[in-house]
């Protein structure tokens, strides 16, 4: 449990406690209802993955336990909180001072019939566990005691492994299968998410710290621009085209924030123009880094998806981020190599090729389109036009080389105008 104070300064202790939690308790006094930072803080809870939230409407002692003003702070965060994406908002009137409706029904809000706190903080289905997820390992030490072992260690991030299972490297792309989880306490036939291990592949493949170990059927994005959600938590405004270090769970690389999209206002969510973010102001932004990174979107995987962005110099925390998606594909991506025959070609240009034995060439797995190099003007052998123009290039030739060599009577047989 993470106790974060209300006070909008403290914004950072609000995301870090938040990055990991489940369910949100907001704390709402009875006197003053819904404040500026109810709405932050409860944004701030949607953005980083919350999907369930208590709204503790406190010290109700204070308002003669009236049920007026327990209905109307109610209304005031449901109308708010609409579009914030929960799953469950469980309005619950309480006094923290006197233990109404804490671990015990108060006796002093008859009106009121729903869970008291402890209950349904017990009974809440939270989200699927991190165990549910594809499996994810970001590798933290290569353990090469002597020559006979070869370990990659590192906790799971998310997901299960076990001997036999087929794993990936995020960067390379390459495979290979588990042979051993070994722990301090002896091998395992199987880990899941939060357990530290050293994993040992079949194969030598080239696997360097910071890469992550994945699952091969549900592999993360791998590069090096994508669109962000920012909330900046230091003093000096977040400046676009400034260098940071960005931090992820498995990647550290200087990167810029080539273009703030816009900024949320938190009260309304409205999409504002901004050219900097402040401190506690949340933006979206397109982030560019150095090196290509290891992610998957923060809506899929909290643990892969999240990242904070650090000052170069003083190595200060200076905001946190949740990744939306990949705007480009990493270029050190391997493409996979695919042989194009004859015929698959043909198919895929929907033609009809007249005649066999011609050249036709491979389409090649590469960045750069093979289309954009074949778009000449010229026809080519292959295609029916250059046989029709040859063959009537041809025929020409010939009824002129034959053409009769006096002058034809064309007015024979046809009337003649008179005179
Ligand atoms: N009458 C009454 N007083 C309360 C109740 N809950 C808390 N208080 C009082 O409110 C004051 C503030 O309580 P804290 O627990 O410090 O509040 P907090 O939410 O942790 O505040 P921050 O950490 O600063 O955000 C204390 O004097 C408490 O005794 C309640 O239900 N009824
Ligand atoms: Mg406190």
């Amino acid at each position: 449990m993470a106790d974060t104070p209300g006070h909008e300064e403290y914004t950072r202790n609000m995301a870090t406690g938040a990055s990991t939690a489940d369910l949100a308790i907001v704390l709402v006094d009875s006197r003053q209802g819904i404040l500026r930072q109810t709405r932050r803080h409860s944004y701030i809870a949607s953005l980083l993955g919350i999907r369930h939230v208590v709204l503790a409407i406190n010290k109700i002692d204070l308002m003669m336990y009236a049920q007026e003003v327990y209905d109307g702070i109610v209304a005031d965060y449901m109308d708010f909180a609409r579009d914030l994406g929960f799953e469950t908002i469980v309005p619950i009137p309480l006094s923290a001072r006197y233990g109404d409706n804490v671990t015990t029904r108060s006796q002093n809000m008859p009106w009121y019939d729903g869970p008291i706190l402890l209950e349904h903080l017990e009974r809440v289905p939270v989200e699927k566990d991190m165990a549910e997820k594809p499996f994810r390992m970001p590798v933290q030490l290569v353990t090469r005691p002597d020559l006979n072992f070869r370990g990659f260690s590192g906790e799971l991030a998310s997901g299960r492994v076990a001997v036999g299972d087929a794993v990936a490297v995020a960067k390379s792309g390459q495979t290979s299968k588990v042979s051993r989880i070994v722990t301090m306490d002896g091998d395992l036939h199987a880990a899941e998410a939060g357990q530290a291990v050293t994993l040992v592949l079949d194969d030598e493949i080239e696997v360097s710290r910071g890469n992550i170990l994945v699952a091969p059927d549900a592999r993360p994005d791998v590069a090096d621009q994508f669109r962000a959600k920012i909330i900046w938590f230091d003093a000096d405004a977040m400046i676009p085209g400034r260098s940071y270090i960005l931090r992820t769970e498995a990647d550290t690389t200087p990167a810029t924030i080539t273009g703030l999209k816009y900024q949320v206002n938190v009260n309304t969510f409205a999409h504002e123009a901004a050219k900097t973010l402040n401190m506690n102001e949340v933006g979206v932004c397109n982030i560019s880094t150095q090196s290509p990174i290891v992610f998957d979107a923060y809506k899929d995987n909290r643990a892969t998806g999240n990242f904070v962005i650090i000052d170069r110099l003083t190595n200060k925390t200076l905001g946190a981020g949740m990744i939306d998606f990949a705007l480009r594909r990493s270029l050190n991506v391997t493409w996979q190599a695919v042989e194009v025959n004859k015929k698959a070609h043909a198919e895929l240009k929907a033609q009809n090729p007249p005649f066999s034995g011609l050249p036709v060439f491979p389409l090649r797995a590469s960045r750069r389109s093979p289309m954009r190099s074949r778009r000449s003007s010229t026809p080519r052998a292959s295609t029916p036009i250059f046989w029709t123009a040859t063959i009537f290039a041809m025929a020409s030739a010939v009824i002129w080389a034959l053409r009769p060599k006096t002058a034809l009577k064309t007015s024979a047989g046809w009337p003649r105008s008179p005179g």
